[in-house]
């Protein structure tokens, strides 16, 4: 019997006064198959409390081998992996539902920082190798995408699961960026980095 592999994918609803965000704009484009695998969209609301909700429910349901969240690093110029995810909220903009937190842990119980799981070096290098920059990074910062990255590596942790999971973040659009002098990646190259990262996440 071949069983196909299933990657959960996700990317944010837009924030910050944005019309989109790159991140779903290129996770919707995807294909329903890559590689042998099913590939399950998801689009994450831009709340701490939305994402610790909704991701270890996601996992449940959709039982994903990888899971690859992506979001928008507005103002950094190549597309970064990110190789840690820390036990913090701290914010000086309001999510979504006007949520400000400050210096609180995302979970009292938890450990204070999760590494990424998927091949972070390895991805960077293949996006290089594709041609797209790429670089690893060392933080995911402390507002939402931190907080989602660290409750899916929180959730696969504590429920002892065989899952890879990490985080990508991505550039602005070049439709953001039109009439902005700020760095920006067209949605085809970003999409194109999504698909690298979940190939090289699914080879053994
Ligand atoms: N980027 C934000 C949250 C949602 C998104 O796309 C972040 O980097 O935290």
């Amino acid at each position: 019997m071949v069983v196909m592999l299933r990657v959960m994918v996700t990317g944010f609803e837009p924030f910050g006064g944005e019309k989109v965000n790159p991140s779903w704009e290129a996770v919707r484009e995807l294909p329903d198959e890559l590689d042998g695998a099913e590939i399950v969209k998801k689009q994450l609301p831009v709340t701490f409390r939305g994402v610790k909700a909704l991701l270890p429910k996601l996992i449940e349901e959709i039982e994903p081998q990888v899971v690859i969240l992506t979001g928008q690093a507005g103002g950094r110029p190549n597309i970064t992996v990110e190789r840690v995810a820390i036990n913090v909220m701290d914010s000086k903009k309001e999510d979504n539902e006007g949520y400000k937190p400050e210096d609180e842990p995302i979970f009292e119980d938890a450990p204070a920082a999760y590494f990424a799981t998927i091949p972070v070096k390895r991805i960077v290098k293949a996006l290089r190798s594709e041609g797209i920059p790429a670089m690893v990074s060392n933080s995911a910062g402390t507002y939402v995408c931190n907080t989602a990255m660290f409750t899916a590596l929180h959730t696969i942790a504590i429920r002892d699961l065989p899952v890879k999971a990490g985080f990508i973040h991505v550039p602005y659009s070049y439709e953001q960026a039109l009439e902005r002098t700020v760095p920006s990646m067209p949605i085809e190259t970003i999409k194109k980095a999504i698909e690298v990262s979940i190939r090289t996440s699914l080879l053994p």
